[in-house]
Parts: C-alpha cells; sequence; structure tokens
C-alpha cells in the first residue's frame, strides 16, 4: 500500500530515510491487522496473555518503570517566537529543537518495522473531525491507536480527499529517560516523540494532536480544542441535555462520563459521548456542539470497580489492554480497589506481590478498550454533527476551599472560573503528586500556546451568542479533618448535576455569593445518603478569608502572562475581590 497524497508520500521517504527502518508497512486498520500486531507482540512478550476465560482477547502489557507516565517536564511547544508557547510550556527554539531530534532519530528504528498510521480523529464523516499519520516503530501504538482512534484506509482516503493532516513521529528509542522528548511544532503541524512508549507520549493522536496541536488550530479557526469528557443526560420526561466537564488528569472524568444514577434518578439516563477530549465549535444556531475527537478509552484502572463505576468495569472484561496492572493467580489482571476479593500474586513491574514494597498495580495503570465496550455508549458519538452543549462544568481536586458546586455569574465570569482552575497533582505526569497547582480549564499539560492568548480565544466566544452554555464548578474531592472525602462521589455526583440541569432549564433558584451561585443546601437531593446537612453545609458555604487569599494567588498568576492577560479577566477578579472585601466587613 501506499499513497495518492504527493506529500504524505514525500514525507514518509523521509522519515524513513533519517531512522533506516528494516521495512515499511501502512496501517490499514483492520480486525487481521490488530490480531498480526497481538500475536507479533505475544510472541516477544511485549504482551502477556490474561485468562481466556474470564477475559476473553485481554493482554498485560509492562511498560519500562521508568516510562509510567506523561512527562511534562520533557514536553515542548516549539513555536517560532517563545512568547507564543507561553511560560505555560518548555519551549525549545525550533531550529534547535530538530537538530536534537534529528540526532536522536537518525537511525533509530535500524532493525525495526516501521508502522505508518493514517487516522482520524472525530466520526471518519463529520466536518469537525481533522485527519493525522502517526509513524511509530512500535507495535503496541498501532494496536491502542486502532482502539483510540479511526485509523487505516478510511483514514487514508479522508487524507487523500481532503489533502491535509497533522504529522507525528515516534519511536520508542531506547527508552533512556535522559533520550526522551515529546515535541511540538505547532506551524508544521508536526509532533515528534522519541524514547517513550507509554500512553499521551506515544500515542500522538491523544493529548499531543487532538489537544496541543488541535488548540493551536482550534484558534486560528475559531473554535476550541479541550480535555473534557461529553456526557448525555435524559431526563424521565425524554428531555436530553449534553454537559461537558473539564477536570485534570486523574480527577474523574472517565467515572463522570459513565456514571450510572443512583436509586432516586431511576428513569434518569446517561449515556458517554466521550471521556476525555471535546472539540468544540460555535454554530449558526448560536450553540457550541461537541464531538468526541476518539473512538476509545485509556482509562486509570485503580480504583475502577463494580460499585464506582459499572459500566468501566464491564467494559474491562473482553478485548482490553492493560498497561501496568498486577496479576492474580489465575491470571487475571488486578488492582488496588478492584475488590473483587481475589488477591494478586504478581505486581505491575511482574515481581512477585509485596504490599511492603508498593502497590500491585502501578497508580497510573491504564486500560485501552474501545468505546463500543461501553453498555451506555451513545450512538450521537458517531453523528457528524456533533451534540449541543447545555453546561460546561469546570473542576479540581481540591481538599479544601471550592465548595461542592457553584454556577458563574456569565460568560466571563465563567472564563475566569475556568482560568482559575487548580488541583491536586496525580499520577498521570511524573513528579509532583499531590501538590495543588493552576490548571486553567484542565489544560496545563495540554494547552499548546501562551495560556493568555487562550483565555482571550475564550473570551471571544461571549459576545457571539447569547445560547452559550451555562459554565460551573464542581469539587468532589473536599476532606474533612480526618482527611475522609466529604461528599461520596461517583454515581451520587448525578445530585450535582440534577442541580445543574435545574439551573440550565431555570427549574431552581440559587444564592449569590462573590464567587458565583450558590445551591440553596435543600436544593441538593441527599435523601438515602449517608451525609449530614452540616456537611452539605460545609460543602456549600465559602470561608470569606480563604477565598480572599485564593484572589490574591489568582491575581498573582494570571500576572505571570504579564501584558497578555486579558484585561477582562482582571476585571473579573475584581469584581470577587471587593465583593469578598464587603462580607469581610
Ligand atoms: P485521565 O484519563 O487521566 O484524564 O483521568 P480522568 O479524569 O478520566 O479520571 P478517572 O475518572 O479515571 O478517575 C481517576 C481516579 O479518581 C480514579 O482512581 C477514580 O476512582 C477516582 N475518582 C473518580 N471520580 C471520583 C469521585 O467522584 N470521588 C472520588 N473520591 N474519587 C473519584
Ligand atoms: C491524561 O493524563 O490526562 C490521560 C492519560 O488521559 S494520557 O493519555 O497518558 O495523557
Ligand atoms: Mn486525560
Amino acid at each position: 500500500m501506499s499513497t495518492t497524497n504527493d506529500a504524505l508520500a514525500k514525507w514518509v521517504e523521509e522519515t524513513a530515510a533519517l531512522t533506516k527502518p528494516d521495512n515499511i508497512v501502512w496501517c490499514d486498520g483492520s480486525d487481521e491487522e490488530y490480531n498480526r500486531m497481538v500475536d507479533m507482540m505475544l510472541e516477544s512478550g511485549t504482551l502477556l496473555k490474561l485468562n481466556e476465560e474470564t477475559h476473553p482477547n485481554c493482554y498485560l502489557h509492562r511498560s519500562d518503570p521508568s516510562d509510567v507516565a506523561r512527562v511534562e517536564h520533557l514536553t515542548f511547544v516549539c513555536s517560532k517566537n517563545e512568547e507564543d508557547a507561553g511560560p505555560n510550556n518548555h519551549w525549545m527554539d525550533p531550529v534547535e529543537a530538530t537538530k536534537k531530534l534529528d540526532e536522536l532519530f537518525d537511525g533509530c528504528m535500524q532493525g525495526r518495522t516501521m508502522y505508518v498510521i493514517p487516522y482520524c480523529m472525530g466520526p471518519i464523516d463529520s466536518p469537525l473531525s481533522r485527519n493525522g499519520v502517526e509513524i511509530t516503530d512500535s507495535p503496541y501504538v498501532v494496536a491502542n491507536m486502532k482502539i483510540m482512534a479511526r485509523i487505516g484506509t478510511p483514514a487514508l482516503k479522508r487524507i487523500e480527499k481532503e489533502g491535509t493532516f497533522v504529522k507525528g513521529v515516534h519511536s520508542t528509542g531506547d527508552l533512556d529517560p535522559e533520550k526522551r522528548f515529546i515535541m511540538h511544532f505547532p506551524e508544521e503541524l508536526l509532533i515528534r516523540s522519541i524514547g517513550s512508549g507509554y500512553g499521551g507520549n506515544a500515542l500522538l493522536g491523544k493529548k499531543c494532536h487532538a489537544l496541543r496541536i488541535a488548540s493551536w488550530q482550534a484558534r486560528t479557526e475559531g473554535w476550541l480544542a479541550e480535555h473534557m469528557l461529553i456526557m448525555g443526560l435524559e431526563s424521565p420526561e425524554g428531555e436530553t441535555h449534553y454537559v461537558a466537564c473539564a477536570f485534570p488528569s486523574a480527577c474523574g472524568k472517565t467515572n463522570l462520563a459513565m456514571l450510572i444514577p443512583p436509586e432516586q434518578y431511576n428513569g434518569w439516563k446517561v449515556t458517554t459521548v466521550g471521556d476525555d477530549i471535546c472539540w468544540l465549535h460555535l454554530r449558526e444556531d448560536g450553540r457550541l456542539w461537541a464531538i468526541n475527537p476518539e473512538s476509545g478509552y485509556f482509562g486509570v484502572i485503580p480504583g475502577t470497580n463494580e460499585w464506582s463505576n459499572k459500566n468501566a468495569y464491564e467494559c474491562l472484561k473482553s478485548d482490553a489492554i492493560f498497561t501496568n496492572a498486577g496479576v492474580t493467580a489465575d491470571n487475571q489482571p488486578w488492582w488496588e480497589d478492584k475488590d473483587d476479593g481475589m488477591e494478586p500474586v504478581t505486581d505491575w513491574k511482574g515481581n512477585p506481590y509485596d504490599p511492603e514494597v508498593g502497590p500491585a498495580a502501578h497508580p497510573n495503570s491504564r486500560f485501552t478498550v474501545s468505546a463500543k465496550n461501553n453498555p451506555v455508549y451513545s450512538p450521537m458519538a458517531d453523528d457528524p454533527n456533533g451534540v449541543p452543549i447545555s453546561a460546561i462544568i469546570f473542576g479540581g481536586r481540591r481538599k479544601e476551599l471550592a465548595p461542592l458546586v457553584y454556577e458563574a455569574k456569565d460568560w466571563e465570569h465563567g472564563v475566569l472560573v475556568g482560568a482559575s482552575c487548580a488541583s491536586e497533582m496525580t499520577a498521570a505526569a511524573i513528579g509532583g503528586a499531590g501538590q495543588v497547582r493552576r490548571d486553567p480549564m484542565a489544560m496545563k499539560p495540554f494547552c499548546g500556546y501562551n495560556f493568555a492568548d487562550y483565555f482571550a480565544h475564550w473570551l471571544t466566544f461571549g459576545p457571539k451568542s447569547d445560547k452559550l452554555p451555562k459554565l460551573f464548578h464542581v469539587n468532589w474531592f473536599r476532606r474533612d479533618q480526618d482527611g475522609k472525602f466529604m461528599w461520596p462521589g461517583f454515581g451520587e455526583n448525578m445530585r450535582v448535576l440534577a442541580w445543574v440541569l435545574d439551573r440550565v432549564t431555570g427549574k431552581v433558584d440559587a444564592r449569590e455569593t462573590p464567587i458565583g451561585y450558590l445551591p440553596n443546601v435543600d436544593d441538593i437531593d441527599i435523601e438515602g445518603l449517608d451525609v449530614s446537612k452540616e456537611t452539605m453545609e460545609a460543602l456549600l458555604s465559602v470561608n470569606v478569608a480563604q477565598w480572599q487569599d485564593e484572589v490574591q494567588a489568582i491575581s498573582e498568576y494570571l500576572d505571570e502572562f504579564g501584558a497578555r492577560t486579558p484585561q477582562t479577566l482582571k476585571d473579573e477578579l475584581a469584581k470577587i475581590s471587593s465583593a469578598l472585601q464587603s462580607k469581610a466587613a
């Protein structure tokens, strides 16, 4: 196979000349091809077969112990001007970066096969979708890309018709962390990644393309590429609203997107459009329409069980790849809080399991499964038009301060709410776990350009429509003095979503506070929960002194972007500051 697109043919040729693979395979995306990759990896030991009876067609991959998460310190945006990458990104001069990478890529595929994977992010027949081609020397990447994106012949046809595509070159290299780089050249729509075989570092359609490069494209083309789940909420009356939620990595997107409502919400139906990435376009009807560019899930394994996320748990019973899980004596995958009464015998490194040494599954162990495995997968996820969004919910993982839920007063205020999000870092990236950092719109690791320009881009939507989604903020992760979560979370989050929808449809009043509209305590239904009214009051309170400190911290953060910071955000912050001041007085 080859291609009629000259630019693609030439680029593949040039890449092969540099990397010197033994041979070149163009991926067609077929099931046979997937099976061939699996067989090859079983033979080389890259994959281990799991219990065929309990987990048909499931495999375990153990990545190199130094290669288990995204590497933000080795991820660069190489725009021509440093200012365009912004203080939110690591920057390298594109000429210098190219020189460095040319050396590292020189001959790196010797003795290996080079795979050319044409892919389409989004439904193959959607004008909102975008094409890409990933060149890789990793069969693990080919197999995972097959699950995560629409790859192969249909994507290549689309590329040949449209002529445009994002280029991604990936090599596992020698996995030396000193020679690991994930580099983006937004002006050239080019990604070059070497030295890691893991998730977001290697499956280039995901964070590298669909967020970093796409956010750059989206800004020039007038749309938004966001780190958001998309879910449908159908009421017993048959009315469906779609909401998109931006939570940082490992802060609950997959879980919320597949939520099973508690008993008293019988008759409500939740469907998943997407669990990680959302592309938003403003249509002539004045609404924001969303597509999920992906077709599978690369989800956090630990904590997934029948009770926390039954739909995900069901997904994992067949046709899944487990990366860095533990294993039981009868060869079933195992992880912390699986709660199935089984015991692990082998840990994620392949050593005999010893709780003194560490967990059985790596905290950032992941599953890869097709969205088709999800019992509540929305048929609308394949609709070329996408779905109209009624609410956008920002969030983060914060022990204190941020209430369970609040609503922004208007679009401008909501953009500030998104821009000032902060969250405890997680195992999804190497380093810093547990520390609170600013993570605007959950895009800190993923915005491919200067955050100040990104905030300004968000603000441009305000004047364009009066039918934009309402903007909210949630925090499932408040803790009490004993360090225990105050809110039960998971399926019970439906109770908060119900309030959000009631606000969207104008069915419920709210309390105006300096930081936004908060629910009246009785408007969040806690029937059947082991949560006291006092806890709800604490979860729905605004601590003026703490928020005054927060406003100061947000102000300092916005100042990091210098003159590029939109004045509108400073004005919005000043309003909050003076409202807090009058409360304190
Ligand atoms: P990425 O795939 O990294 O972008 O993560 P994500 O945002 O999809 O997070 P995910 O849903 O996989 O959840 C990450 C971790 O948070 C898991 O261990 C979950 O069990 C836990 N979690 C998810 N939702 C809740 C919640 O409502 N409350 C609590 N306490 N924990 C939650
Ligand atoms: C995240 O870290 O937000 C993920 C996993 O969704 S990765 O694909 O590794 O980026
Ligand atoms: Mn993510």
